[in-house]
C-alpha cells in the first residue's frame, strides 16, 4: 500500500502508458495444440545443446490456458498495458494460406480479456517465432518471407483490428537477423554473414509492406510502430560508428530516413553487395510510424583490436565464434564496470536517458515508448513473497533515467516492463528470470514479487514510489 513507499515528486504525466511485456513463445506452451505447428524455435530448442539445460516453450508458462489468471493479474497491479505478442504459428501453421480460426480466436479472447479488464491491448505480430515450413523455404534471407508476412498481417488485423489500436510488426528485428543467421545463438542458428545482412533487409522490408496490409483492413487511424532493440555504445569513435551502423543505423536508416547509411554499405562490402535491395523498397519500408519502440538493457562499451593479444568478447551474445557484426570484425567489446544482473549485463540508467535524448535528436518528430526494460536477478521465493530489491532498484532508477528524458522534453508515451512473467529467456530456458510475477515451473503458480507491488504504485499514482 500507500504507506509503505515515500514520494519522490517524481510525477509522470497523464496519459502515460505503464505495463508490462511478454512474448507468445515466452509464455504461452501449448505447443501443439488448437492446429499450431512448430516455429523455428521450437526446431531450435529441441536440437541438442541450443539452450541451456535442453529447455523449450513446450509448456512455458502455461499462458495459452492461464491468460485468464495472467490478465487478472494485470488488472490486479493497476497496469494501464499489455504488450504481448501473435504466434504466427498459430495463425498460419505453416507459413501460408488461410487462417487458423482457433489461432485466431485465442488472441480474440485475450483481447477482449484485456478491454473488460480496463487493459490496453499493445499487440506485436513477430515475436522471433517464424513458421518452420518458411525456414525450410530459406527464411527471412529470402525476399518472399517478407510478402508471406504481410500476408499474415493482414490476418491477424482482419480479426482484431476492430479492438487493437496499437500495432507494432518486429520485436527487435537486429536478434532476429544477427543473433538468428549471424552468430547462430538464437533461431534458426545459421552463422552466414551474408544471409544476416539480408534477413536485415527483409525483415524492413516485412515492416513496411506489414504496415501497408494493416492499413488496408483495420478501420479507423490506430498506432502503427516497431520495436528496436538499440546498442548504446561508448568508447572508441570509430568502433562506435561501426557497431552503431550494423546494430542501429541499418534499421533507422530504413525505416525512419528511408535510406542505407553509407558507410554501413562501404563497411560490409566484402559480404554484400546490397543487391537484394530492388527498386522501390526504400520507399515501401519508410512507412511513417506513430510509435517507436525503445528497448533497452545495458550499454557497450568498444575500440578497434589493434590484431595483437587476445580480442575481448565481452557482449552480451553468449559464446559464439562467429559474429553478430558484419563489417566490424575489428571491434571488441571490453568488459565493463558493475554492478552486472544475473544476465552479466551492465547496469547503466543513465543510457537510458542517454539514447532517448539521441533519439530525439536524431528523429525529432517521433513518440517514442519504452517497449522492454528490466532485469534478471536470482530470485528467492519465500512464505509466499519474492523479496527482489534489485530488481526494483533496477526499475527505479530506470524510471528515474525516464523522467529525467520527459523533462528535457523527450516525448515518451509510456513504458512496458521486460517481463510481466518470468518466461524462456531464449538460449538461456528457464535459467533466468525476468518476471516482475514469479512462476513455480513446478506448479505453476503466479506470485507478484516486491517489484511488482512497488510497479503497481507507480502505476495508479503515476508518481515514483522511493
Ligand atoms: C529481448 N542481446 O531479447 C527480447 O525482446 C525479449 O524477448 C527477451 O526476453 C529480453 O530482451 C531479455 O533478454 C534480447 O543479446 C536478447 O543483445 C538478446 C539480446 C538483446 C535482447
Amino acid at each position: 500500500g500507500s504507506a509503505d513507499y515515500r514520494d519522490s515528486g517524481l510525477r509522470f504525466p497523464e496519459g502515460f502508458l505503464f505495463g508490462s511485456a511478454t512474448a507468445s513463445y515466452q509464455i504461452e506452451g501449448a505447443a501443439q495444440e488448437d492446429g499450431r505447428r512448430p516455429s523455428i524455435w521450437d526446431t531450435f530448442a529441441r536440437t541438442p545443446g541450443k539452450v541451456l539445460g535442453g529447455d523449450t516453450g513446450d509448456i512455458a508458462d502455461d499462458h495459452y490456458h492461464r491468460w485468464a489468471e495472467d490478465l487478472d493479474i494485470v488488472r490486479d497491479l493497476g497496469l494501464d498495458a499489455y504488450r504481448f505478442s501473435i504466434a504466427w504459428p498459430r495463425i498460419q501453421p505453416t507459413g501460408s494460406g488461410e487462417a487458423n480460426q482457433a489461432g485466431l480466436d485465442f488472441y480474440s479472447r485475450l483481447v477482449d480479456g484485456m478491454l473488460e479488464r480496463g487493459i490496453t491491448p499493445i499487440a506485436t505480430l513477430y515475436h522471433w517465432d517464424l513458421p518452420q515450413p518458411l525456414e525450410d523455404a530459406g527464411g527471412w534471407p529470402e525476399r518472399e518471407t517478407a510478402h508471406r508476412f504481410a500476408e499474415y498481417a493482414a490476418l491477424v488485423g482482419a480479426a482484431l483490428g476492430d479492438r487493437v489500436r496499437t500495432w507494432t510488426t518486429l520485436n527487435e528485428p537486429w536478434c532476429s537477423a544477427f543473433l538468428g543467421y549471424g552468430a547462430g545463438v538464437h533461431a534458426p542458428g545459421r552463422t552466414e554473414p551474408l544471409a544476416a545482412l539480408r534477413a536485415a533487409h527483409h525483415l524492413n522490408l516485412a515492416h513496411g509492406l506489414g504496415i501497408q496490409a494493416l492499413r488496408g483492413v483495420v478501420p479507423g487511424d490506430p498506432d502503427y510502430s516497431v520495436t528496436l532493440n538499440f546498442a548504446v555504445l561508448r568508447g572508441e569513435e570509430e568502433a562506435v560508428r561501426q557497431i552503431d551502423a550494423v546494430a542501429n543505423r541499418v534499421f533507422t536508416g530504413p525505416l525512419l530516413k528511408g535510406a542505407y547509411p553509407e558507410d554501413l554499405l562501404a563497411d560490409t562490402a566484402s559480404v554484400a553487395d546490397w543487391s537484394f535491395v530492388q527498386d522501390g523498397d526504400l520507399v515501401d519500408i519508410a512507412q511513417r510510424i506513430d510509435l517507436l519502440g525503445v528497448n533497452y538493457y545495458n550499454t557497450a562499451l568498444v575500440a578497434l583490436w589493434d590484431g595483437t593479444g587476445v580480442k575481448e568478447s565481452a557482449d552480451n551474445h553468449g559464446d559464439t565464434a562467429a559474429s553478430p557484426y558484419p563489417g566490424a570484425d575489428r571491434v571488441q567489446f571490453l568488459p565493463q564496470p558493475g554492478p552486472y544482473t544475473e544476465m552479466g549485463w551492465n547496469i547503466a540508467p543513465d543510457g537510458l536517458e542517454e539514447l532517448l535524448l539521441s533519439l530525439r535528436r536524431q528523429f525529432p518528430d517521433q513518440p517514442l515508448m519504452i517497449t522492454e526494460n528490466g532485469a534478471a536477478f536470482d530470485d528467492v521465493l519465500e512464505d509466499g513473497h519474492v523479496h527482489d530489491a534489485e530488481r526494483l532498484d533496477y526499475l527505479r532508477r530506470h524510471f528515474t533515467a525516464a523522467h529525467r528524458a520527459l523533462e528535457q522534453g523527450v516525448d515518451l508515451r509510456g513504458y512496458q516492463v521486460w517481463s510481466l512473467l518470468d518466461n524462456f529467456e531464449w538460449a538461456y530456458g528457464y535459467s533466468k528470470r525476468f518476471g516482475i510475477v514469479h512462476v513455480d515451473y513446478e506448479t505453476l503458480a503466479r506470485t507478484p514479487k516486491d517489484s511488482a507491488l512497488w510497479y503497481s504504485e507507480l502505476a495508479r499514482t503515476h508518481v515514483l514510489p522511493e
